[in-house]
């Protein structure tokens, strides 16, 4: 079975392909990309908006999953902010760069020097037996510079509860072992292994 993740950030494709191995295929190895409108008021709501608009362009193939994910960093010192809107904080079309240094640029007009923040992950998979969300978060805090140049987004900002180090400094190992990618991914895999037998029982039947 294919598992297609509908997504085209490349730091997030390669951690999905470093979580479930070569079984990830990017969408845009399959169709040529295309935007979704990311109108729902939640993470589960957007990743559910996504995966639907890839599966349903694939058209319904009884041996395929689609999985996307919406993700986004929570500052509640900030009144929660930027939460699902992460990708475009800076604006539309902002890069990683741009989000990171308007982050640090509003805890900075407060004087903070460091204050919690969490990361939350909703993985959907949409599929011919069913649509299912999961999520997974990681806990830290965020400090007003950017630290090393690992992981992508708001990483090199953002220090994991039990760390020192930022993301950015930290091995990339550390951070597949504990991120809310890592964990939202642990509760799709039963899941997607299930789909897999669905359909296998289905094919045979
Ligand atoms: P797709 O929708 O195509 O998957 P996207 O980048 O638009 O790509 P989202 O709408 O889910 O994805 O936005 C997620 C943003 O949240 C992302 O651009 C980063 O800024 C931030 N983010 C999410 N997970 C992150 C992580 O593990 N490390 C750092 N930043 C992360």
């Amino acid at each position: 079975m294919q598992w297609v993740l509908a997504s085209g950030n490349k730091g997030k494709i390669r951690e999905f392909r470093e979580i479930f191995g070569d079984r990830i295929v990017g969408y845009d190895e399959l169709i040529a990309p295309f935007e979704v409108e990311e109108s729902a008021s939640t993470f589960a709501g957007n990743a559910l908006l996504k995966a639907r608009a890839v599966y349903e362009r694939l058209g319904e193939n009884p041996r395929m999953a689609v999985l996307a994910d919406d993700s986004g960093i929570s500052v509640p010192a900030l009144g929660g902010v930027p939460g699902i809107y992460s990708a475009r904080y800076a604006g539309e079309g902002a890069s990683d760069r741009e989000n990171l240094r308007k982050l640090i640029g509003e805890l900075e007009k407060r004087g903070i020097e460091r204050t919690p923040a969490y990361y939350t992950a909703a993985i959907a998979i949409v599929s011919p037996v069913g649509e299912y969300v999961v999520h997974g978060w990681m806990h830290g805090e965020v400090i007003p510079e950017a630290r090393g140049e690992g992981g992508f987004g708001y990483d090199p900002m953002f220090i994991p509860e039990g760390f020192t180090q930022t993301l950015g400094e930290l091995d990339s190992s550390v951070k597949q072992s504990i991120s809310h990618r890592y964990r939202a991914a642990e509760r799709a895999r039963p899941l997607l292994d299930l789909i897999e037998r669905s359909l296998a029982l289905h094919k045979s039947s």
